[in-house]
């Protein structure tokens, strides 16, 4: 359970924070970024905002102070290295924050962790403050700014809260999605947030390239596992062929779970150096433990696997195999 009075303090005696989350930061980092950073400068902080991307086109409008400042070591590492508090935010673990990894180890001054992932890096962080029933980084944000009193929920506060909420719950259909969650989404649109507009900036922004994309990732779906498990990957050329570029590829993997009988979808994706996968389950299914097993990391449901110095090629079949041992790792019987 996370302690908010603990983490109301942690946040307030520094004078100084940065925020940063993982790398392809999704709605949920952004969103919890910004809407924290808000609070933080309503009640007197400094507080930037430094990530190792670039934020994506379709989440910019979730930053309309330009607050996101894009990782560059020449103007960032002293700044990181010696900031009071460096606070990940939807980020567990400090390798998720890429190249920014070595300069967050460097610090002799603490990073706390607020997040919602399982296993933190514990020994990385001076505090964890980590629930994973919370179902986005957006919800856990809106407790401490609400139970803080830092500063009214105005609708710049609660719109990217509510694009958190809304994309870590796959638009309120996923297993977290709670009466408290409903709750929380209601007391945001009481708020002020427009809901046509957040899902109109979020969803119906695709570039051609990313819609022409999604179309050969689809191409190359195959079944395995007796129907239980989906495969499909993108290659360097193909991305080269749409004009795509990684950033352009979140969701895809969820597509394949739509396939009747399908419990499993495996997205293989090759990039400059080595490859990654997004891996997502249904049910009990703890796909986790097998992005684990390869040194990713994730929800039960929801993980993914990054691999520096192996061929996509190289791994491919045998991280299929071990997936389809997984279709039978879940439990019908117990509760999903
Ligand atoms: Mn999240």
């Amino acid at each position: 359970m996370i302690d908010f009075k603990k983490l109301e303090r942690a946040l307030v005696e520094p004078a100084s924070l940065a925020l940063t989350c993982h790398v392809n930061p999704d709605a949920d980092a952004i969103g919890s970024e910004t809407a924290l950073r808000r609070a933080l400068v309503a009640i007197g902080k400094e507080v930037r905002i430094v990530n190792f991307n670039e934020t994506p086109d379709n989440l910019r409008f979730l930053d309309p102070d330009d607050a996101v400042e894009r990782y560059d070591p020449e103007r960032h590492d002293d700044y990181l290295k010696n900031v009071d508090l460096l606070v990940c935010v939807d980020c567990n673990q400090l390798n998720r924050l890429a190249k920014m990894e070595p300069v967050a180890r460097a610090r002799s001054k603490p990073i706390i962790c607020v997040d919602h992932h399982q296993d933190p890096e514990y020994q990385a962080f001076a505090d964890v403050f980590v629930q994973d029933d919370y179902a986005a980084v957006g919800h856990i944000v809106y407790d401490l700014i609400v139970g803080a009193d830092w500063t009214p929920m105005d609708r710049a506060l609660a719109e990217p809260l509510y694009a958190a909420i809304m994309t870590d719950t796959g638009s309120f259909r996923y297993e977290r999605t709670t009466p408290t969650v409903h709750r929380v989404a209601a007391a945001l649109l009481e708020a002020g947030v427009d809901p046509e507009r957040v899902n109109e900036e979020i969803h119906n922004r695709s570039a051609l390239a990313r819609v022409k994309l999604l179309g050969e990732t689809i191409a190359s779906l195959e079944l395995r596992g007796d129907g239980g498990l989906a495969t499909a990957r993108i290659s360097r050329e193909t991305l080269a062929k749409c004009g795509a570029s990684e950033t352009d590829t979140g969701g895809f993997v969820n597509v394949p779970l739509t396939v009747n009988g399908v419990a499993i979808s495996l997205l293989f994706m090759e990039l400059r150096e080595g490859f990654k996968v997004n891996l997502r389950s249904k049910g009990a299914i703890p796909i986790h433990e097998l992005a684990r097993e390869y040194g990713g990391g994730g929800h039960r449901n929801a993980a993914g696997i990054r691999i520096f110095d192996r061929r996509m090629e190289e791994l491919r079949e045998e991280i299929i195999r071990r997936g389809i041992d997984y279709l039978e790792k879940g439990n019908p019987d117990e509760k999903s």
